[in-house]
């Protein structure tokens, strides 16, 4: 059985709005990713610079120092500005030792860690990069690591993707485990620490976007329905008396 035209219209229309609305907002829930925490060092402390995160370091305090930092890995238009710098310590006593990052991901997966680096010839040139799922046992990724001379251009990047207890975990730790030195001045310089994420939580349209395409729908089904109205109320047929020839014929 045909369905009145009026009244498909009316039943169509309504469905293609809906769905145009659920495809708006399925394209607003793209995901995006954020730097959890930067460490720039261009304050020459250990607090954070950007984000939440805790940073510290069990060498000994005369031997955590900072220097000429890098652009490398620099975030939000930092300046190169000054960079963590390590030193071996009397008798080396640093090797062994580490620095350890405290960052919560809760709301954020993918998790992704990456630095500048650079190492003296005596500096520490045997290091092991460490997760934590619980902020106390710490665990390696991937082999130990050597500086190179020189910052560059591209920082060293662990990318935790495949960690999913690291997601969304308010006890997420990373830890850097220095060994290798052969001097008491001989140091690793590490600038612009970044931890980023890919964010779990949909975001919302603004409402004032998601209320213009309604209108704007609302606005086009009005203009079709009025439209589909005329022309039925225009459709005669060509034995009605009343055709004046600017009709359309049914
Ligand atoms: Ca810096
Ligand atoms: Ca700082």
């Amino acid at each position: 059985m045909f369905l009145n035209p009026d009244l498909r219209l009316t039943r169509r229309i309504p469905f293609n709005l809906i769905f145009a609305v659920l495809i708006f907002l399925a394209g607003s829930q793209a995901v995006r990713a954020d730097e959890l925490a930067v460490w720039n060092f261009n304050d020459s402390d250990l607090n954070v610079d950007h984000g939440s995160g805790t940073l510290t370091s069990n060498l000994n305090v005369v031997n955590i120092l900072f220097a000429a930092g890098t652009t490398n890995n620099a975030r939000q238009g930092d300046a190169a500005g000054q960079a963590l710098s390590l030193q071996g310590g009397t008798s080396n006593a640093n090797n062994g030792r580490n620095l350890t990052f405290n960052v919560s991901t809760v709301g954020f997966s993918n998790i992704i860690v990456s630095f500048a680096t650079q190492g003296t010839s005596t500096g520490f040139n045997n290091n092991q990069f460490q997760y934590s799922l619980d902020g106390v046992n710490f665990v390696d990724f991937g082999p130990p690591y050597a500086p190179a001379t020189a910052f560059g251009t591209l920082p060293l990047v662990f990318s935790l993707a495949a960690i999913v207890g690291l997601n969304d975990n308010p006890n997420a730790a990373f830890r850097i485990i220095f060994n290798g030195a052969t001097s008491s001045t001989g140091n690793n310089r590490i600038d612009n620490i970044v931890v980023e994420g890919t964010s779990e939580t949909a975001s919302i349209p603004e409402p004032a976007s998601a209320l213009l395409l309604l209108s704007g729908l609302g606005g086009l089904y009005s203009a079709r329905r009025k439209r589909r109205k005329g022309a039925a109320t225009e459709c005669r047929p060509y034995n009605d008396s009343r055709n004046d020839q600017t009709g359309r014929p049914c």
